[in-house]
């Protein structure tokens, strides 16, 4: 008798559980959408957000106001760290890395692709006119060309010089620049509560000739998923790609983590995997379907501009973990 009392007593919890649980979920379904919306990286993400923030107050997707944002960075020769003007490789060569998906799941990317001033548009294009997902180097450029872009030279005298500068020592380190300007990575909704995130990057100055990084990496450098959310990231990619941060942090976001929550763990993961010494900048914004949105990185200095109905375009200092 005791034992059918507990057994009862038992699945009752578990039944108020499951009851909970449904309510909760059913609160956030009916939960409303922040939108439109857009969120880029860095202080130049406010520039970027201009330009995306009006399409989409008239209506446009956020698949095209996360391409068109970027490409103002792309296009500005004073953005070092993508598009035209970007710092090149080792080598001297600037070689470009950029990818987009949308809240369908659907992705294109290019990867060490050189001589193209947009390369987000170009992953678009893989995306759009392709099987594929990804097309890189002597390929990527080769559609391009047959796409109809421009055949340029990206290295402008002023990163000419620098690199010249760099020769000098030729102390190989990539660089990521952790204090402002870097890698452009987007994350937008429209007013059909739709999710769509860019991200495009000259990659770690000085690195390697054919390094990649993870910005044009689904998963790594950008992940959406329109059922939750989405996630794209910056700094030292080697990071992002090890730890599948993106979709990483989506998929926190998917187990009832909030945006900034789940922007942290990764950060904290990532400062695990290095035993909490030497770490590299890696940083993350992150929004959910809702609208809800966080940002963080492992040092100081990592910025994110956002704009809602409700936040004029503003760039905010996002949260960070380790003070050296
Ligand atoms: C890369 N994640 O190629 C890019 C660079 C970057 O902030 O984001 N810098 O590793």
């Amino acid at each position: 008798m005791e034992q059918s009392r507990k057994e009862f007593f038992k699945k009752s919890v578990l039944g108020l559980g499951v009851i909970t649980a449904a309510c909760e979920s059913a609160a956030k379904g009916s939960q409303q959408i922040q939108k439109p919306l857009v969120i880029s990286t860095w202080d130049h993400g406010k520039l970027a957000n201009e330009v995306s923030w009006k399409m989409l107050k008239e209506g446009k997707s956020s698949l095209d106001a996360v391409e068109a944002g970027v490409m103002i960075v792309e296009s500005d020769p004073e953005a070092r760290t993508v598009g035209l003007g970007g710092y090149p490789d080792r080598d001297g060569f600037v070689t470009l890395d950029a990818s987009i998906m949308d809240h369908d799941s659907r992705c294109g990317s290019v990867a060490f692709l050189q001589h193209i001033e947009n390369p987000i548009a170009v992953a678009r294009k893989v995306m759009e006119e392709t099987p594929h997902v990804m097309l890189v180097g002597e390929g990527a450029l080769q559609f391009a060309l047959e796409q109809g872009f421009e055949k340029i030279n990206l290295l402008t005298e002023k990163s000419k010089k620098d690199w010249e500068k760099w020769l000098e020592k030729s102390k190989y380190e990539p660089v990521i620049n952790i204090e402002n300007h870097d890698t452009i990575g987007m994350l937008a909704i429209d007013n059909d509560g739709r999710i769509s995130g860019s991200c495009t990057t000259s990659g770690a100055s000085y690195k390697m000739h054919g390094r990649v990084g993870d910005s044009p990496i689904i998963g790594a450098g950008l992940f959406i998923d329109g059922e939750i959310g989405g996630a794209v990231a910056t700094g030292l990619g080697e990071e992002m790609i090890r730890t599948a941060s993106a979709a990483m942090i989506v998929e926190q976001m998917r187990h009832g983590a909030d945006p900034q929550e789940a922007c942290d763990e990764i950060v904290d993961r990532i400062i695990r995997k290095n035993g909490g010494k030497d770490v590299p900048q890696a940083a993350f914004i992150a929004v959910d379907k809702y609208g809800n949105y966080g940002g963080g990185s492992v040092h100081k200095g990592f910025t994110y501009a956002i704009c809602t109905n409700e936040i004029e375009n503003t760039i905010k200092k996002a949260k960070f973990k380790l003070t050296s």
